[in-house]
């Protein structure tokens, strides 16, 4: 194996910031290379996702739509119906999907929520879909009880570098995040976590981000790499915009850093071009959401992806790939 696409957990500030200034073109060839190695460069994971719970958060992340705290206009739901989701599913299945992820806002499950949950979980798999759900901060019991149930995948993002967080998020810490994350390993899990770019930071917090992501005890299977979608009401709304070529060099910086992870290229699709999303796929994204919807805001619809795939000559990977 080429020995930059062997997995590392010792990285340094410094040398991720080294990745970032290299020129361009460099940093896309070797992002490439290492694609090439771990996987088919043109195979792409699809999920879709599923908001069962929206808004009233008691969470103040500043970037989220959902919070309590921030006036969105946004349209709240309670938990939803087990029949709600199955339906969902299904169309997630007949679209083409591979994976059905369910998020809810919330700081962490309640006791009560629990047993539903833990079902959606057991009729979603049962459709032949992959599950991931993304419920807030989980104990070792409420962890064991989803692995129980059959989830595949957890998605807890850190979002940030742990210097830069606590100007995003005040109501739980970096350390919660990684206590939920190794919860989540502890109960056989797999992992989804990531963190979003284009929120104020500045290179040096994205390379601490990447760094954080590739010096967890274990590299998360799956790494969603989200630009940040503004919403009007939330304090992010109007942060000045992330040049494009920086967004793609993040990409390439977590395929280097994690070169055996999928990396999703996750919120942001919308306003991105197809040529920048083409650029994401070979500087090493393979996975993306699709279905017009993210949790509460829009994502590109179905047959506009199908045409980029098409157009790419990219296939959509069926089943989870390790190289
Ligand atoms: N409430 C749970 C939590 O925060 O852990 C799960 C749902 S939360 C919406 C899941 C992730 O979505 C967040 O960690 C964040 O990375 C991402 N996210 C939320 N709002 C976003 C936005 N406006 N732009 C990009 N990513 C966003
Ligand atoms: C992730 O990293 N991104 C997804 C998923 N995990 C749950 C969520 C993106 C949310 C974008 C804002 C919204 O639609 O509310
Ligand atoms: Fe709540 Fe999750 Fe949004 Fe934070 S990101 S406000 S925890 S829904």
């Amino acid at each position: 194996m080429h020995e930059t696409a062997t997995p590392r957990n010792d990285w340094t500030v410094d040398q991720a910031e080294n990745l970032f200034a290299l020129p361009f073109n460099d940093l896309l060839f070797q992002a490439h290379q290492v694609h090439r190695e771990c996987f088919d460069p043109n195979e792409i994971q699809i999920s879709t996702l599923l908001s069962i719970k929206t808004g009233a958060c008691p969470e103040d992340c500043k970037y989220c739509p959902q919070s309590a705290r921030y006036k969105t206009g946004l349209e709240v739901e309670k938990l939803i119906s087990i029949e709600e989701v199955v339906a969902k599913a299904k169309q997630a299945k007949a679209n083409g999907a591979g994976r059905f992820c369910m998020g809810a806002a919330w700081r962490n499950p309640k006791p009560k929520d629990m047993e539903r949950v833990a079902d959606m979980v057991r009729q979603v798999k049962s459709l032949g879909l992959e599950t991931c759900m993304t419920l807030g901060m989980l104990d070792e019991q409420q962890a064991s009880t989803l692995s129980d149930a059959g989830l595949d995948y957890y998605n807890h993002n850190i979002d940030t570098s742990p210097d830069y967080y606590p100007e995003v998020i005040t109501t739980r810490t970096f350390d919660d995040r990684l206590k939920t994350l190794e919860n989540v390993r502890n109960a056989n899990m797999k992992v989804c976590c990531g963190g979003i770019v284009g929120m104020g930071e500045s290179e040096t917090h994205r390379a601490g981000l990447m760094v954080a992501l590739a010096n967890l005890p274990e590299h998360p299977q799956s790494v969603p790499i989200n630009q940040l979608v503004q919403v009007k009401g939330t304090p992010m709304y109007g942060e000045e915009s992330l040049d494009p070529l920086d967004f793609i060099r993040s990409i390439a910086v977590a395929r280097i850093m994690l070169p055996r992870s999928m990396v999703r290229l996750s919120a942001g699709r919308s306003s991105m071009s197809d040529e920048m999303q083409a650029l994401c796929f070979f500087a090493g994204a393979n996975s993306i959401f699709y279905g017009d919807k993210l949790l509460t805001t829009e994502n590109p619809e179905e047959n506009e992806d199908m045409r980029l795939f098409s157009r790419l000559g990219l296939k959509s990977m069926q089943q989870p790939q390790v190289a």
